[in-house]
């Protein structure tokens, strides 16, 4: 099989793009030192995390000069997210770090006033320019596909700027801000999305430049228009995993975090089926990420032999979409009796072909102990010390509040909402508790507390649960999600409740969530994810279409 070389300086999850690699055909052979790069025909620069810490690595592992040399030899680059943005002059996210100032510009952080940031999600990379029909397709990139991006800078684009210089530019837009997805001249082509976490549409790239046609080609997609429609809506299925009492890895789903059947006390844990196999089957029924939530932590048996780890494995060999892992990410002590710091833990489940690890428990008391010592941050908590090597955008939160109600909101000192849904006591107001151990435990902490000290503490997402919805079907608690979102700038996922695509809708016309998550219905086979997309669509909201 014909070979492309690999740079892996900073862990992160390049399982995923080795087996997309592998999928169109070709064989990965990893650079190791500077010396390996002028071995290399086709050469591939993924990135992720923060820009001045990436590019500090390639600095001091000698590797800035060999890539260089590998660009202008003329053989074929491909720089993907951070790997895109090094070709750039510099980046605001870092001014004391240059990049390799290849190609005129410096990337700027996105404006939070009217979107959430980082900006996530499946977004265009078209080459289409404005009132132009042409149909363009710069190294398989199709104007009617969307690609997966997750970043909070960007390059401006400016119209003509880079074409001049004989760059051709794929963009896209988000909120008001068009800025540059791809870009590609002789040689070179790197993506600010991530091809590999891009479905069938991103394999598509990777063949295009592994078969070496990079360049601009005037393709025939019927029906196109100006396709410069921004961010999807996101549809997200979620696997909660345990094992069964029979010691098996089951994907099972509770009612109130309750995950046994009814009937007699002690009921059998449900098991809704295997957690690999249900992963594919949602990736092929267009779901835009996998979320694996586990739920036990399985903290018997050594971490390097945590099932996890090879659900994660085995999954991202056939799921291309952005997957997510929650379940006793936090500073631990192995069996052996060694203590494993967090950012340790999430580096094995980035290598074992996570993109975002999500922590629950170990948050809430990090964002306790940031407000008991006057909202000023450690330094050491796992959200810290993780964003910091991986970047923002790796490190999801998710959230397990219960409504407490109350009268009259001076009955608390938690922050209150009047609510829909008076109390049993036909009490009218209500505030969220945040709760740890998969809810067993009450704080007295709330979520909106904990959601503006995570986003403080370097969180890049919010899975916003919600346990009295739970396993419900009744719609997800739109005032819940209001709620959270009116405090914080991060993107929000909305979660727990969903019982129909009419849900969906409902989140994201009635609130300004950034994505929607369903478990249950979709387990129980009583609506597949594409038909909550087609529903979403045929009311004229926005979704990635799956292409097979
Ligand atoms: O505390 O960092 O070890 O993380 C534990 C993780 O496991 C947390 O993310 C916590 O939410 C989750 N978890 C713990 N116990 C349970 C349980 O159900 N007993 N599951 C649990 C949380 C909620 C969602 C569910 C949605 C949608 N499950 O994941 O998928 O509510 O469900 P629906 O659409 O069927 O209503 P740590």
């Amino acid at each position: 099989m014909p070979t492309v070389h690999l740079l892996d300086y900073v862990a992160g999850n390049v399982r995923s793009l080795v087996n997309a690699i592998e999928k169109v055909g070709f064989t990965v052979e990893w650079i190791k030192e500077p010396a390996d790069v002028s071995k290399a025909e086709k050469l591939i620069l993924p990135g992720v995390g923060h820009f001045g810490h990436c590019l500090s690595q390639f600095s001091a592992g000698g590797y800035l000069e060999p890539i260089r040399t590998h660009i202008q030899s003329g053989k074929p680059f491909l720089g993907i997210c951070v790997g895109l943005q090094a070709l750039f002059e510099g980046s605001d996210e870092d001014l004391a770090i240059p990049g390799l100032g290849l190609i005129p510009g410096r990337l700027q952080k996105f404006g939070d006033e009217d979107k959430s940031v980082p900006h996530i999600g499946w977004n265009s990379a078209s080459t289409l320019g404005e009132g132009s029909l042409r149909r363009k397709s710069l190294c398989g990139l199709r104007p009617t596909s969307k690609y997966y991006y997750v970043h909070s800078y960007a390059v401006a684009y400016r119209k003509g700027e880079l074409e001049k210089l004989g760059w051709s530019v794929a963009t896209a837009t988000y909120g008001d801000e068009e800025f540059v997805g791809a870009v590609g001249k002789d040689n070179v082509f790197a993506t600010q999305f991530h091809p590999e976490k891009s479905g069938v549409a991103g394999l598509r790239v990777i063949k295009a430049f592994l078969d070496g046609n990079l360049q601009t080609e005037l393709v025939d997609i019927p029906g196109v228009a100006t396709v410069r429609d921004g961010l999807t809506r996101r549809v997200i299925a979620c696997l909660d995993v345990r094992t069964n009492d029979e010691g098996d890895l089951v994907v099972t789903k509770g009612d109130q975090y309750d995950v046994r059947e009814k009937g007699g006390v002690g009921g059998k844990v449900r098991n809704l089926g295997k957690p690999v196999d249900m992963a594919r089957k949602y990736y092929e029924q267009g779901a835009d990420e996998v979320t694996f939530l586990n739920i036990t932590s399985f903290r018997n048996c050594p971490l390097a032999d945590t099932p996890m780890l090879e659900i994660l494995r085995q999954a991202s060999e056939t799921v291309f979409v952005p997957m997510t892992v929650g379940g006793g990410i936090r500073d631990i002590v192995d069996t052996d009796g060694k203590r494993i710091p967090a950012q340790d833990v999430a580096a094995m489940y980035f290598k074992s072909g996570a993109d975002k690890v999500s922590i629950g428990s170990d948050a809430v008391t990090a964002a306790e102990d940031y407000f008991a010592a006057g909202k000023k941050l450690s330094g050491a908590t796992a959200i810290e010390n993780i964003s910091r090597a991986y970047g923002n955008q790796a490190v999801v939160v998710s959230i397990d509040p219960r409504r407490v109600y109350v009268s009259r909101p001076e009955d608390t000192n938690h922050h209150t909402i009047k609510t829909k849904f008076p109390g049993p006591n036909g009490e009218g107001y209500c505030w969220y508790q945040c709760t740890v151990r998969g809810g067993r435990e009450g704080r007295d902490f709330d979520v909106r507390q904990l959601a503006t000290a995570v986003e403080a503490l370097g969180a890049g997402e919010i899975l916003l649960n919600c346990i009295d919805r739970d396993g419900t079907n009744s719609g997800f608690d739109l005032e819940l999600i209001n709620d959270v979102k009116d405090a914080v700038k991060i993107p929000v996922i909305a979660s727990s409740g969903a019982g129909n695509p009419s849900h969906f809708k409902e989140a994201f016309i009635n609130t300004s969530t950034d994505a929607a998550l369903g478990a249950g219905m979709f387990h129980r086979g009583e609506y597949t994810v594409k038909q909550v997309k087609d529903y979403l669509a045929g009311n004229g909201l926005l979704v990635r279409q799956h292409e097979a």
